[in-house]
């Protein structure tokens, strides 16, 4: 496997010539390279296909080559010529593809042929597409609705998750767990109640405009490139960008434009962040704790001495609801507390604040640094108060931008996807289908898993996704697996969870966004929604891997026909033979958000969808933006008492995986090669505990629930993150992460902090 495992320090900005060399090596091992090329220059144009990769914005007038490194690596592993059809399954069985590493098994290619899992021989055997769908159906009719789980997974369209969300309603459950649910629900859980929307109000334009960033737990260079660029142009206007984060990420340090001759051959960097906060892991909450305490003692000082005041008073007053007792809060909070749990000084902390202050307009960037922790959704709500301190919200360059990740995750909650029922307008559905909502709340990821642990669910149907791989606690789960009755994915690759199958279990090969889509009416395009809440069209543009693919929206539809009793009032092959008629279904049941989805999703840079927020209305309890005063600054109030030899782990993507999808085993920003057997740890950890670069240890979740968690063969190297805390890969260290172990009112699994220890191996 690997030919070369060592760890070299990372010295060229992002971008630059490195990611040039990188798109051009992974088209060529996916046998694409002239195609490849011509076929990226479709990525999110008007008219073209919306990357498959992450949700960043796409501009109203994109550059020639408006895609990034990564995007081109997801397109390349999508239009792949690499092939797994049913031969490939004949010649192994499921047991002998369990040893096969993550990357090995996608990398086997593009799934081909409908196949069931025979349990005689293990193997995957192809069947006929109308066969599937009969046996599934016969299998799901008549078993209790509340025993079945319908997962999605952020990449399919707004037409396939509507379908998909009216499929399991239909059939009488809101078990909808979603990816997001370990993602950014720590956002749809905090935002609604500080400034009454579950999305972030920035949108593109609001870049021209701001004249300070901060960025919180997002490694960008890497999740969302595309991004630089904007960060690139505010840069040159002068803007500050201050960042979180433990690691010194290269590509929120210095950014060369790969798009840009002249900065390719002049070598021209840009600096990106004008101060770097390398914060405690689970910081977040103290360090923005420090923020506004200064800025509120600063306002009470200025105010006392007849100064300008730097607090935004006026907007305090019209519109938000618990200033005072969140102030008093902040004046209470000790600096020794912020600087302990945060890990920064009062000094960094004070610069940080007033160059917020100065700004006129400012906005907040967050990714998973901020969301998946036990105290997610606090430090969400953290952001919010910042934000609001200074009437930051609802005015040109301000905003909240949480930076979502698969390329529709938010759109598929805008259209349904929601294990909550009160999300969902029942009066709708009644209205159009003539069926009674569930009005059960369903299961989300974590719930999902319990389920599956202790038999409640019987039945798993995933829309995309890696959902066994993806979650915590492999350990427990993979036996769990094993005992449902029924598992159907419906899936472009090969991945772990097609192996950790159930009794019966159905792989069944969609086509991918980037391919041609042919129905009743013709070539079909599908719509997204991204980061910034914009919603685009995107037609395929690539022939098909195989003819033997469904679309997801013919899939899905075939299910529910071969499933659900008949409903006049749902025309299924209506919909699939002309996709227009479900976003026509989708306008009608959120008139206000899709009006003229049909016309308007074809707008160069797509449209905004209304949001309250960004008016300064606030659709909360109060009627007003809420101030939320933090119940604790730790980072994890549940972490056992910090003995000297625990530390605390972060589980996060290299640059070259897209989630449980592993291109390769460099992580060439952060100087790892040819393996992902890592623990990144501060060298004077490594001193204390006596380890040294290169020695493999086991590491061992710290928890007193009776289960054995450990990952072995992990090499220790030296990386500058504070002390006390280490990194390592998602998703080889999810067997560390316990069930339990999540955002508290979100249930976001905590990935980046787990308590372990680790001892040398042998
Ligand atoms: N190429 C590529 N693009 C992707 C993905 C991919 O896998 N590959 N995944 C997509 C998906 S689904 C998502 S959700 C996004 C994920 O994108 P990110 O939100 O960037 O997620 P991670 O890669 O896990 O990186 C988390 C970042 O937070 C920092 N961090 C960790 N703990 C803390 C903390 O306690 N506080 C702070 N302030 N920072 C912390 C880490 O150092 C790291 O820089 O990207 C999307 N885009
Ligand atoms: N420890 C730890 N765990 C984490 C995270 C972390 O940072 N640390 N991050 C979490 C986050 S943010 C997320 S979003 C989840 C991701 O969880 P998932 O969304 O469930 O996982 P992915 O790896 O994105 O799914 C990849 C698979 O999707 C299928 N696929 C790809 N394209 C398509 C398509 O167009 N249609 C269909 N039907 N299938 C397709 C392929 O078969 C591929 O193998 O993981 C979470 N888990
Ligand atoms: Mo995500």
């Amino acid at each position: 496997m690997a030919k070369e495992k060592q760890h070299r320090p990372h010295t060229e900005p992002a971008g630059g010539w490195g990611s040039a060399r990188a798109v051009g090596s992974i088209l060529l091992k996916e046998h694409r390279l002239l195609h490849g090329s011509r076929i990226l220059t479709h990525q999110n144009k008007p008219d073209g296909f919306m990357c498959v990769s992450c949700s960043w914005a796409k501009p109203a007038h994109p550059h020639p080559f408006e895609f990034c490194e990564n995007g081109a690596k997801a397109t390349a592993w999508d239009i792949t010529s690499k092939t797994a059809p049913p031969g490939f399954f004949a010649e192994h069985t499921c047991a002998e593809l369990e040893s096969w590493s993550d990357h090995d098994l996608e990398e086997a290619g593009r799934l081909t042929a409908p196949m069931r899992w025979d349990a005689g021989t293990d193997r995957y055997v192809e069947i006929p597409w109308q066969q599937a769908f009969d046996e599934i159906g016969a299998l799901l009719k008549g078993r209790d609705p509340d025993s079945v789980v319908f997962y999605t997974s952020g990449r399919a369209s707004l037409e396939t998750s509507y379908m998909f969300a009216l499929l399991a309603r239909m059939y009488g459950t809101n078990n909808l767990p979603d990816s997001s649910n370990m993602c950014h629900e720590s956002t749809s859980v905090g935002l609604p109640k500080t400034i009454g929307v579950p999305v972030g109000t920035v949108t593109l334009d609001d870049f021209e405009h701001t004249d300070c960033m901060l960025f919180f737990g997002h490694n960008t260079g890497t999740n969302a490139p595309r991004m630089l660029h904007p960060l690139q142009e505010a840069r040159r206007r002068g803007v500050p960008i201050v960042t979180f984060n433990p690691l010194r990420e290269p590509g929120l340090v210095s950014f060369t434009n790969p798009q840009s001759p002249i900065e390719m051959l002049t070598g021209k960097e840009t600096q990106i962040s004008t101060q770097y906060l390398q914060l405690k892991l689970g910081g977040d909450t103290a360090a923005v704790a420090g923020l506004c305490k200064w800025l509120i003692e600063a306002d009470d000082m200025a105010r006392a001495q007849g100064e300008q005041p730097i607090v935004d008073h006026a907007f305090i007053a019209e519109h938000t609801h618990g200033f005072e007792a969140f102030a008093d809060a902040m004046r209470q909070a000790s600096w020794t507390d912020i600087e302990r749990e945060s890990g920064l000084t009062r000094m960094a902390l004070a610069q940080a604040a007033a160059t917020y202050a100065h700004a006129q307009a400012a906005m907040v960037l967050y990714g998973m640094g901020v969301t998946q922790h036990r105290n997610g959704v606090q430090s969400v709500q953290m952001l919010t108060n910042l934000l609001l301190l200074r009437g930051n919200i609802g005015k040109p360059g301000a905003g909240i931008c949480p930076i979502r990740g698969h390329s529709n995750v938010q759109g598929q909650r805008t259209v349904g996807i929601t294990e909550k029922p009160e999300h969902v307008p029942a009066d709708k559905l009644r209205e159009l289908y003539h069926f009674e909502p569930p009005a059960r709340k369903g299961m989300n990821t974590v719930e999902a898993c319990e389920g599956i642990l202790d038999g409640r669910v019987t039945a798993f149907v995933a829309l995309g996704g890696n959902f066994a791989r993806a979650t915590p606690d492999h350990a427990r789960m993979e036996p769990a697996w094993r005992k449902l009755d029924l598992t159907v994915a419906v899936a472009t690759r090969l991945n772990r969870s097609h192996l950790l199958h159930g009794r019966t279990a159905y792989l069944l090969p969609c086509l991918s966004r980037i391919e041609v889509d042919r129905q009743a009416t013709g070539e079909q395009a599908v719509s997204m929604e991204d980061s910034t809440g914009c919603f685009h069209g995107s037609r395929g543009r690539h022939e098909p891997a195989s003819d033997k693919l469904l679309s997801e929206p013919a899939i899905v539809a075939r299910i529910a026909k071969a499933t659900l009793a008949p409903n006049p009032h749902v025309d299924w092959d209506q919909w699939v033979g002309d996709y227009t008629r479900v976003r026509a279904a989708i306008e009608a049941t959120y008139p206000r958000i899709f009006k003229d989805l049909n016309e308007r999703m074809w707008n160069a840079g797509g449209f905004h969808r209304p949001l309250a927020a960004c008016e300064r209305k606030w659709e909360t309890e109060t009627g007003k933006a809420n101030f939320v005063v933090p119940e604790t600054l730790e980072a994890d109030p549940d972490m056992p008492e910090q003995g000297d030899d625990i530390i605390r782990l972060m589980t996060t993507r290299s640059d070259n995986q897209f989630n449980t999808t592993v291109y390769g085993l460099d992580d060439r920003f952060r100087g790892v090669h040819g393996t992902r057997m890592v623990i990144m740890m501060n060298p004077g950890d490594m001193q204390r505990l006596r380890l040294n670069e290169g020695d493999v240890v086991v590491a061992s979740t710290v928890a007193h629930d009776g289960y054995k968690r450990e990952v072995a063969g992990l090499t220790v190297r030296p990386y500058d993150i504070p002390a006390g805390c280490a990194w390592s890969y998602y998703p080889e260290c999810n067997p560390l992460i316990p069930l339990w172990h999540h955002a508290r009112e979100s249930k976001v699994p905590a990935a980046k902090s787990v308590p372990i220890t680790l001892r040398r191996e042998g």
